[in-house]
């Protein structure tokens, strides 16, 4: 999982100038100081087995492009496969039959975007990067996101399509209300990567949980919980069960365990860690599953249960990693 054989190694170059002229001495200029990365990139990481969303952001990096486009557009695949129930169209709806997004981004500089209960608008991750860049704000949510989504050209379209409205039906048949992410059942997309500059960025989408509560927002789109980026340091992002995770801001957890010099894996188990230990917790009962990625280009992943994979582009291509990172002592 993490690449040992990734070098890092920071290099001087310190540049004097000369004038020429000896009664005009210009001040000397300041020690250049340039970051030599050897990071085995295009570096894209993403929840669950999605070829098709790493491909296309691995593909924006190969062609030079930034960590924010190539998060983008590798979230807006999975915005616009029908067959992901749990992103985008074809989401699975709320109980009252409404199918409503939430998504963020987050890029370099810490600048964050994000949109929550949204309905009609498929590529919400390109509404969150908007709200980001054309506005003083940070969080739409709603009926004003859509309008806001209107207002910049996104086409209003019906998300609910026939295979999630059938399911939609079946479920009502029990109406279970009981708001637990079925432990294999779930795929919300979130995505980081690193470009050719060493800059960090990440996003998250989601229809979220499936027949959640009207209203119901859950992690993916709140900054420090479902993501969080620091390009110092690295980034994180979640899927499982949004409620554990915003209760222990685990993806802004993440990051601050690896600016104290946990490896992105330790930094994962640790953030587990805090959801399972809480005092009566029902772990045994969800699913929260981490990733994150650290400046040096080393990735990590924790799980509570088994059945979580993540994908990973790097210079030896695609691979979809199903490994034993996930808590095994449950006692
Ligand atoms: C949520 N974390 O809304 C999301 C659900 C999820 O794959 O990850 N689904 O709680």
């Amino acid at each position: 999982m993490i690449n040992k054989a990734t070098l890092f190694s920071v290099g001087l170059l310190a540049t004097v100038l000369t004038t020429g002229c000896k009664t005009e001495k210009k001040p000397e200029e300041p020690v250049k100081v340039q970051t030599v990365t050897t990071v085995n990139k295009p570096l894209v990481i993403a929840t669950w087995n999605t070829p098709e969303a790493v491909n296309a952001a691995a593909k924006v990096l190969q062609n030079g492009g930034t960590a924010l486009d190539a998060v983008e557009q590798g979230c807006r695949v999975e915005e616009a496969n029908p067959k992901n129930q749990t992103v985008g169209i074809g989401g699975l709806p709320d109980r009252d039959g409404f199918v409503t997004l939430d998504a963020c981004i987050m890029n370099e500089k810490g600048d964050y975007g994000a949109v929550v209960g949204v309905e009609n608008i498929k590529h919400v991750i390109s509404v969150a990067r908007k709200v980001m860049e054309d506005t003083p704000h940070v969080l739409l949510s709603g009926k004003g996101a859509e309008q806001f989504a209107i207002s910049k050209g996104f086409p209003k379209e019906d998300l609910l399509t026939e295979d999630s409205k059938k399911a939609w039906e079946e479920w009502k048949v029990k109406s279970e209300y009981k708001p637990i992410i079925n432990i294999e059942n779930h795929d919300t997309i979130g995505m980081l990567a690193m470009d050719s500059e060493g800059n960090l960025s990440g996003a998250c989408t989601t229809s979220g949980l499936a027949y959640k509560l009207r209203g119901r927002i859950g992690d993916s789109p709140i900054i420090g919980s479902g993501l969080f980026i620091d390009n110092e340091v690295g980034g994180a992002v979640a899927t499982g069960l949004g409620e554990e995770v915003l209760k222990t801001v685990g993806s802004f957890l993440i990051v601050e365990l690896m600016r104290q010099g946990m490896s992105p894996q330790q930094a994962c188990e640790e953030a587990i860690k805090r959801i399972v230990t809480k005092p009566d917790s029902d772990f045994k009962n969800f699913q929260v599953c981490y990733i994150a990625m650290n400046k040096k280009g080393e990735v990590g992943s924790y799980a509570i249960h088994e059945w979580f994979s993540y994908s990973k582009f790097d210079n030896n291509g695609y691979k979809n990693i199903k490994s034993d990172f996930y808590l095994k002592d449950k006692s």
